[in-house]
């Protein structure tokens, strides 16, 4: 078989979020967050769960430690749950750092380095009350939370990463009403954004003196946009959504200013009265375009849109059903490597890992308990083929978290989507590794990956 070898010292790993395993809800002093309010409201959940338990990580994490160490991962890719530090959004509670204190020192202990995002999503509800992201102040509060954290973890974590995926935290929070806090408000949507960006800028900044010899960066969610046709109209709808989606985060964050054609387009959308960005103060841009150490890229699927009889952009799926995930998003490792590429092209980060690559499929344990998740396994072999390909093309990528450790809470999807290496049965919290993790753990020790072809 056709080998695709990765350089020494390539980081593998696998990556969670607080809010998507932990449980423990009650317990800890842990406050509540925008997430248990939203799923307490009947159906914003589309199976009417809550993560009050999800995969019992809380406590269980010994256990799941013990899994990564089998899987031979070189580190770990979790997130901190802001209301279990900061409950009532002012008083740090040391038993929430006690508990990733001792997580942090279970993972060293197991060779495996801690790779930490400090917000994946879970906002305490009293910051929510004060009015969320949409306020110049939660951003002031992100810093004193992060404060916190790193001076009680930096010296022992090698990786932060600020925000993971701000794009979903304003657009789907805060203008599709889907995610929490469940708004529909774009002017509200571009508010939380700037906040978002901004208080990555500053608390990256108090990481730096608190942890001085780790890298520092954020997590960003990207995908390639293709046009559904050649014509004009349809180019011009793809240029938009690249716009809002990837430039909107990008540009700031490696250029210090927001895509000129992006705000028009809001303003013309009257999300914005004038180009002139009401939230955007002096010194704001200087402060989230400071140099990161890496770039996080969150990777699942491309879209491909074409213009509606308005000219908006709308989703145009091209791919035949047997190319869904169950998330209904199409497999399309090419855009991996596209979007690496552009990258790399266009805004020339120091470093970059892929902090998520992964498939929702539902496949469970046979009778004899065996998961053959082999769609799973194509998925992930073709794009850390798409990966090595382009750290072959000079792509500076140091590192692949493959999402999920576990099967878990996804959102406002419930537990109805299956991202785990490991399944999780929800009755009894038993965890069963899947083919896919079988086969992860020969990738990681031979950091190589076959192409699955018999060459010649
Ligand atoms: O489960 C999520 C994760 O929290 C953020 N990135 C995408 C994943 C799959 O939807």
């Amino acid at each position: 078989m056709a080998k695709h070898i990765f350089p020494e010292g390539f980081l593998w790993g696998t990556a969670t979020s607080s809010h998507q395993i932990e449980g423990g809800f009650s317990e800890g002093g842990r406050g509540e967050s925008i997430w248990d309010r939203l799923a307490a409201t009947p159906g914003r959940i589309a199976d009417g769960s809550d993560a009050s338990v999800a995969c019992d990580h809380y406590h269980r994490w010994r256990e799941d430690v013990g899994l990564l160490k089998w899987l031979g991962v070189g580190a770990y890719r979790f997130s901190i749950a802001w209301p279990r530090i900061v409950p009532d959004g002012r008083t740090v509670n040391d038993e929430g750092l006690d508990f990733y204190d001792a997580l942090v020192d279970a993972l060293l202990e197991a060779g495996i380095r801690p790779f930490v995002t400090l917000y994946h999503w879970d906002l305490p509800q009293i910051l929510q009350d004060r009015g969320g992201w949409g306020a110049r102040e939660t951003a002031e509060a992100f810093v004193e939370y992060t404060a916190a954290v790193t001076r009680r973890l930096g010296d022992r974590v090698p990786y932060w990463a600020t925000h993971n995926e701000p794009w979903c935290i304003a657009t789907l929070g805060h203008e599709d009403g889907e995610h929490a806090p469940g708004h529909r408000n774009p002017a509200e949507a571009l508010r939380v954004a700037h906040h978002l960006l901004l208080s990555h800028g500053w608390a990256a900044a108090v990481v730096r003196e608190n942890s001085p010899d780790a890298e520092v960066g954020i997590v960003l969610n990207l995908v390639p946009v293709w046009p559904a046709s050649q014509e004009e109209a349809d180019r011009e709808a793809a240029r938009r959504f690249d716009g809002f989606f990837n430039r909107w985060y990008l540009d700031p964050l490696f250029r210090g200013r927001y895509p000129e054609d992006a705000v028009a387009d809001r303003v013309r959308r009257g999300h914005l009265e004038g180009s002139d960005l009401p939230f955007l103060e002096r010194g704001d841009l200087e402060a989230i375009a400071a140099p990161l150490d890496f770039l996080g890229v969150n990777y699942y699927s491309r879209v491909v849109v074409k213009a509606d009889e308005a000219g908006e952009p709308v989703g145009h799926p091209v791919a035949p059903e047997e190319e869904l995930t169950d998330m209904r998003w199409e497999v399309f490792p090419q855009g991996l490597y596209d979007l690496l590429i552009r990258l790399k092209r266009e805004y020339g980060p120091t470093r970059m890992y892929i902090t998520e690559n992964g498939a929702a499929y539902a496949d469970g344990p046979d009778a004899e308990g065996r998961i053959a998740d082999v769609r799973r396994i194509e998925y992930l072999r073709a794009h850390l083929t798409m990966a090595q390909r382009a750290i072959d093309d000079g792509v500076p990528l140091r590192g692949y978290f493959a999402w999920s450790l576990l099967d878990n809470f996804e959102w406002a999807h419930g537990y109805s989507k299956r991202f785990g290496l490991y399944w999780v049965d929800y009755e009894t919290q038993q965890r069963i590794p899947k083919d896919s993790a079988f086969w992860y753990r020969d990738v990681v020790a031979a950091n190589a990956v076959d192409t699955g072809l018999q060459m010649p």
